[in-house]
């Protein structure tokens, strides 16, 4: 222990444990989500399985009761502030359906979210993303699944099914992401289609071919891509507008988070060296079946935190060495 210490400082590294913060997670189900929850400015982390929905506040142990400690068999939850108010509301998942909560925390209380009655499609779905499709200042919600729909937000109207008004290509939807406003959709049946935004909510399906079907997950790396498939994980540079795969950085097909500029997977953190390089390091400590990166004090160091494949929580601190950050292990 006080060699690796020394040995940390000799080569620069600053070695910190991984905090467990928590366990009893579903491995096979595990997600994971950062939200400023109760308005405090800073993220608490939300974190899901088959076994139920969990928020810790601000990177502690300290669990926040919240409301939605009986929603069973969640599959993901995505945030957004949908209705202006500054409190984060939630878009929930689950094996049954897609669910709309809106946090109701008023001055001096404890957060509680209070599910909306919104009328969506019953159907399979993977992912929410919450994007303001139109421009009109409201987030709208996109449900990725089987058969994606739109939601669109009407304000105290509640939302709109507007999928008959959205280019949506036939396919079972896996995950998404945006790419400035576009928006890049896997399937598990069709290679991916980037959403290219036309304005005024206005958008164009076009093919990308170079994103295999049965791709598992997708990730913006500033306007490249990070997609992760069974046989790795690979980057697809965006060179304005064209689209181009590069060589594969891991043949670990496990969860995957943009950490800055770099990309982390269980077990390691490849460095982003620039053109397209990525040097690998090793973090044994991180044996991962969800990750997220959390900015917990917004000092732009940001900290990753991740579901192991024992069912435990862990947060492992961003600490800076000589020349490049250093993650503690
Ligand atoms: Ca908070
Ligand atoms: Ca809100
Ligand atoms: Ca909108």
């Amino acid at each position: 222990m006080i060699f690796a210490a020394l040995l940390g400082i000799l080569i620069g590294f600053q070695p910190a444990p991984a905090v467990k913060l928590a366990d009893g997670f579903d491995p096979a189900s595990a997600g994971l989500a950062a939200a400023d929850i109760d308005g405090d400015g800073h993220p608490e982390i939300i974190v899901w399985s088959a076994n139920g929905v969990k928020v810790y506040k601000n990177g502690s142990a300290r669990p926040v009761d919240c409301g939605l400690g009986a929603i069973q068999d969640v599959i993901s939850i995505t945030p957004g502030d949908f209705n202006h108010d500054g409190l984060t509301d939630l878009a929930i998942l689950t094996k049954s359906g897609a669910e709309v909560w809106a946090n109701r925390k008023s001055k001096f209380e404890k957060p509680k979210f209070e599910k909306l009655n919104v009328f969506i499609p019953e159907g399979a779905y993977n992912k929410a993303v919450w994007v303001d499709y139109d421009h009109d200042g409201s987030l709208d919600l996109f449900l990725l699944g089987d058969k994606s729909v739109l939601l669109r937000n009407d304000g105290a109207a509640g939302f709109t099914d507007i999928h008959n008004n959205f280019p949506f290509v036939a396919g079972r939807a896996v995950d998404g992401a945006m790419l400035g406003t576009d928006l890049v959709v896997i399937y598990s049946d069709r290679p991916g289609v980037l959403y290219l935004d036309k304005m005024s909510g206005r958008y164009e399906a076009q093919d990308l071919n170079i994103i295999p079907a049965g791709a598992k997950s997708i990730a913006a790396l500033d306007l490249d891509l990070i997609v992760a498939t069974d046989s790795g994980i690979f980057p697809i540079f965006n060179r304005r507008g064209t689209f181009e795969r590069g060589p594969l950085i891991t043949r670990s097909s496990s969860a995957l988070a943009i950490v800055d500029h770099d990309i982390a997977v269980s077990g390691s953190i490849f460095r982003n060296e620039g053109s397209g390089h990525f040097s690998e390091t090793k973090v044994p400590a991180l044996d991962a079946v969800a990750l997220i990166t959390v900015d917990f004090d917004a000092d732009g160091r940001a900290d990753l935190v991740a579901v192991q494949h024992d069912g435990t929580l862990i947060l492992l601190h961003y600490t800076w060495g000589r020349r490049h950050p250093a993650w503690g292990w």
